[in-house]
């Protein structure tokens, strides 16, 4: 354990004796069983699959460290991609820890400030480009068709190679596929890895069945949904901001093989879901991981017979990468107390220790 997805699960990737051996110790990430929302929705069985726990606080490092690698292998020594905020995290990462030189285009002002700041850190070259991500994909999609840089967008095959790590995770965790699996949906490559992932280890006897797969956009930026790009998509949950996904068609193969849904949840949904899930289980995700949640209570809702199922929830950032939106929904300040023990116990009014309790 903690050897990285290229060690772990090298046998189903794309990766060979001259492929370096690139971890940042991504991949392994807990399988949390659910305390009270699996109980409100009346699950079988319902675990949240923390992504946010990868290196850089996002399920990319699973793909990146393989993209990354690979370009390595291929003689690159920058690499580039446009993100909404958690890719750009994680190429600046692994380039950083490979000896590459990364370049981000971003969609200007509308990437959190936890993200932007380890591109920074990282050291990646940031270019805030004035359009929105679709936009900066496009670009980034032709920058790498005609210059010297590896484009690690989820276009990049061993991006999507890398990030069906987590479906395997979660069989080999619980020993077979779950009934159901609730993903968040932007430009779509997750969705398309774990089904690959689910799979591949079906059609290798390894698990009897795949999971249905459902997933959800946003409102705002819900193009699958609609059956329709957006051109002017909006959300709170700025990481699934996209009017265009890249793997559109990927998605829907999830979902029409699998009996599976995709489907929109609204902003309040998401912000509700956030909520429970930190107030309620101790989970702190950023409000796009928060759709997938947001999803099985709209599905639960809808009437859904869930007793008997076991289902996933993957919660794909960690909510440190927004602070912004979490104090914002919290709507608390700290409460000022002088530095002395009187000031803070008569501020917290706490009844007195009863003696020989
Ligand atoms: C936390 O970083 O697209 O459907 O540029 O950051 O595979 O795109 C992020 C997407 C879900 C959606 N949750 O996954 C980017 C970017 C979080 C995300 C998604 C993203 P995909």
């Amino acid at each position: 354990m903690g050897a990285g997805v290229i060690e772990r699960y090298a046998h189903w990737l794309p990766v060979g004796p001259g492929t370096p051996p690139l971890t940042l110790g991504e991949g392994d990430t807990p399988l949390v069983r659910s305390k009270v929302i699996e109980r409100e929705v009346g699950a079988g069985r319902l675990f949240f699959k923390l992504e946010g726990c990868n290196p850089s606080g996002s399920f990319k490092d699973r793909g990146m460290v393989v993209a990354v690698a690979k370009a390595m292998e291929a003689g690159y020594d920058t690499v580039l991609c446009a993100s909404t905020g958690n890719t750009s995290a994680s190429a600046a990462a692994y380039a950083a820890a490979a000896g590459l030189r990364s370049i981000v285009l971003v969609p200007d002002g509308a990437v959190t400030q936890g993200k932007l700041s380890q591109a920074m850190a990282y050291g990646a070259r940031i270019v805030a480009v004035k359009g929105a991500f679709d936009e900066a994909l496009a670009i980034a999609r032709r920058l790498g068709d005609g210059y010297a840089v590896a484009l690690v967008n989820s276009v990049n095959p061993h991006r999507i190679a890398g990030q069906k790590t987590a479906a395997f995770e979660i069989v080999d965790a619980l020993g077979e596929a779950p009934d159901l699996l609730f993903i968040p949906v932007g430009n779509a490559g997750n969705i398309t890895a774990y089904w690959r992932g689910f799979t591949e280890y079906r059609d290798a006897g390894l698990t009897g069945a795949a999971p249905r797969m459902m997933g959800f956009e946003a409102e705002g930026a819900a193009p699958i949904a609609l059956g329709r790009p957006v051109s002017d998509p909006q959300t709170i949950a700025s990481a699934i901001r996209i009017g265009n996904p890249a793997s559109w068609r990927g998605a829907e193969q999830a979902r029409d093989e699998s009996g599976g849904a995709i489907d929109a949840v609204s902003d309040d949904e998401i912000i509700d879901a956030f909520k429970r899930l930190a107030r309620t289980e101790g989970v702190f995700c950023e409000p796009a991981s928060a759709a997938s949640v947001a999803g099985l209570i709209k599905t639960a809702k809808g009437g859904a017979d869930l007793s008997g199922a076991t289902v996933v929830c993957v919660l794909t950032g960690t909510g440190l990468k927004d602070p912004t939106f979490a104090i914002q929904m919290a709507g608390v300040e700290a409460e000022q107390s002088d530095a002395d023990l009187e000031s803070v116990a008569s501020l917290l009014r706490l009844p007195q220790k009863v003696a020989g309790a």
